[in-house]
């Protein structure tokens, strides 16, 4: 239940990807990631974004410091940025805004209390204009 906006990626977008999982660690890849965003579908506008990290045991991996950077999947956009607060235990909440209609990704990037970083990308496809 990684997210449903998960979906198979353009050639440019995978690029990007495969530069993004070889900077990470192995233990950084073992971290799971669930992002969720409201509403849903998106929209544009500000969007709220709930993120979960856990290890493949599923303890919550908490203290980490979580940031979120939205891109489109076309030039010439500006991203827009999030920095996501901790609520409970690995899970972490914030805004994002999407400023304009169509598909976007989200770099995730959390730096933990023991000093990895995990970095995902994940696509966010399909942003509705209201
Ligand atoms: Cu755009």
């Amino acid at each position: 239940m990684l997210n449903r906006y998960f979906v198979s990626l353009g050639l440019c977008a995978a690029l990007l990807f495969c530069a993004g999982c070889r900077s990470a660690s192995s233990e950084a890849s073992q971290t799971e990631v669930d992002l969720t965003i409201d509403p849903s579908p998106p929209l544009v506008g500000d969007a709220d974004v709930s993120l979960t990290l856990s290890d493949v045991g599923g303890a919550a991996l908490a203290g980490a410091d979580v940031r979120l950077e939205g891109n489109m999947n076309h030039a010439g956009m500006k991203p827009s940025f999030a920095e996501l607060r901790e609520i409970e235990p690995g899970r972490y909440v914030g805004t994002l805004e999407f400023t304009m209609g169509g598909d976007w990704f989200i770099l995730m990037t959390a730096k933990t209390p023991d000093g990895k970083t995990v970095q995902r990308k994940i696509d966010v496809l399909g942003v509705k204009s209201p």
